[in-house]
């Protein structure tokens, strides 16, 4: 590598917990297995291209704070190639294995589509490059189908029809690109697809129109022979009102409605289920039990500020839970932890990217190892299947099997002539429970 973008830092090492040293892992030991599996197979990490190349750290109320001597502004292709550069070099001295982008993040939106293809063409040609000479490989993709002014009314659930099919020609480009760079998923996140008002809105036609989105994105993946997964990212609210994708359960419904189950998984944000009212852990619990639970997208929100602000995980809970249910449902196969989230924006250097890179993977590697001695000590799991004993047997089972009627259950009842025998939820043992692992 030719430039260097990050020279007074060198390869991030695992040092153990023990080490005072900030640029260093404690937690976060690469080759050490869990469960028989090494962590970073566990985990698959990946870095965002959005934040962590193009946050500034602006806000609404002022312009961006961080040093980014790779932004300058030019929006040319030269600069485009320079940033892949830099990202390349905090990846790897991370060694952090995966990575996400949109196609505008790694290029510009140009004069007009054609330009912006040809930038991003030439990025993709580099990123190439990069990946092989690297290791770093992408877990998936994505367009950036909502930065644009055209895509104000929304980009598939547009009102205006030449709007959705700017929004096709970007996706096909960026499925393209996520195929060519060998990525292991594709993600749509709505980032427009809701509305601020029901007044000057056809949710009906809408919806029907992302349904029909969605589908044509199907048959192109089957036209260019990509097998991965295609993954949908719940959000509630933000930057609309209300988002078609509000949260888990709605997405599934939307697919089964418009027939599209089987083509997608999901990728569930905790920020997100935070903004829907929900856990991490129910959003996941959902996902799974619907064998859709595709990959996560790492970070957390503030308890006081209702707003999706991306904040890096370092909640011991959060990731416990998360992996929890990551593990309970086999791991990531093509998914991933993905830290989608940002640096505050006084965390401005550099070196700051790699301090909260760092903070989110020994976090995530010790909730990792927290779930693990849970399952391994099994209390928490033998007392659920305890309080289900009386569906494995006797009437129970004859229920649960299919094979009872309301008339059966009537019989039971009388039979009974009351319920005896009901025991504690036990919810504070439990958690206290918890809390000996942590
Ligand atoms: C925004 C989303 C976005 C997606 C990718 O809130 O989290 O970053 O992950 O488009
Ligand atoms: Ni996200
Ligand atoms: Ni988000």
């Amino acid at each position: 590598m030719a430039k260097h973008f990050f020279p007074k830092i060198g390869t991030i090492r695992f040092e153990g917990p023990g080490s005072t040293n900030p640029l260093a892992f404690k937690h976060y030991n690469a080759d050490e297995l869990v469960e028989g599996r090494p962590i970073k197979d566990h985990m698959r990490f990946a870095a965002v291209y959005w934040h962590t190349m193009r946050g500034t750290g602006a806000d609404m109320f002022g312009g961006g704070t961080a040093n980014r001597p790779w932004n300058t502004g030019e929006c040319s292709t030269k600069e485009a190639i320079e940033r892949a550069r830099a990202f390349f070099e905090f990846a790897t001295k991370l060694g952090i294995p995966f990575y996400c982008w949109h196609d505008r993040d790694l290029a510009s939106h140009g004069r007009n589509l054609r330009e912006a293809n040809a930038q991003f063409d030439a990025v993709g040609r580099e990123l190439k490059k990069l990946q092989r000479d690297t290791g770093v490989r992408l877990l998936w993709g994505t367009a950036q189908n909502f930065v644009h002014p055209r895509y104000m009314h929304g980009a598939a659930t547009s009102c205006n029809a030449d709007v959705f099919c700017f929004a096709a020609a970007q996706v096909k480009r960026a499925m393209d690109w996520t195929h060519e760079l060998g990525g292991q998923g594709y993600v749509f996140w709505g980032g427009r697809e809701g509305y601020a008002s029901l007044l000057n809105t056809d949710m009906k036609r809408e919806l029907d129109h992302l349904g029909r989105f969605l589908h044509m994105a199907v048959d192109y993946k089957k036209k260019i022979g990509f097998k991965n997964p295609f993954l949908i990212e719940p959000k509630p609210k933000e930057p609309t009102k209300h988002q078609y994708d509000s949260d888990a359960a709605s997405c599934l419904n939307f697919l089964r409605e418009y027939g599209l189950l089987e083509h997608f998984q999901l990728n569930i944000e905790v920020n997100h289920a935070w903004l829907a009212g929900k856990t991490m852990e129910h959003e996941l619990e959902v996902a799974g039990a619907a064998g859709v639970l595709g990959s996560i997208d790492a970070n957390m929100g503030d308890y006081f500020l209702g707003w999706d602000t991306d904040q890096f995980p370092t909640d011991l809970y959060l990731t416990a839970k998360t992996m929890l249910s990551v593990l309970k449902y086999g791991g990531f196969k093509h998914g991933g932890v993905n830290f989608d989230a940002k640096v505050r924006r006084e965390s401005f250097s550099e070196e700051d990217l790699f301090l909260a890179h760092i903070a989110g993977m020994d976090t995530f590697a010790r909730g990792l190892k927290i779930a693990a001695k849970i399952r391994a000590d099994g209390r928490l799991d033998a007392f659920v299947r305890n309080r289900y004993r009386t569906w494995d047997s006797g009437i129970g089972k004859k229920i649960e099997d299919g094979k009872a009627t309301f008339a059966d259950c009537e019989r039971h009842a009388l039979k009974l002539g009351n319920v005896s025998g009901l025991e504690s939820g036990r919810q504070e043992l439990l958690e206290a429970m918890f809390n000996e692992f942590i």
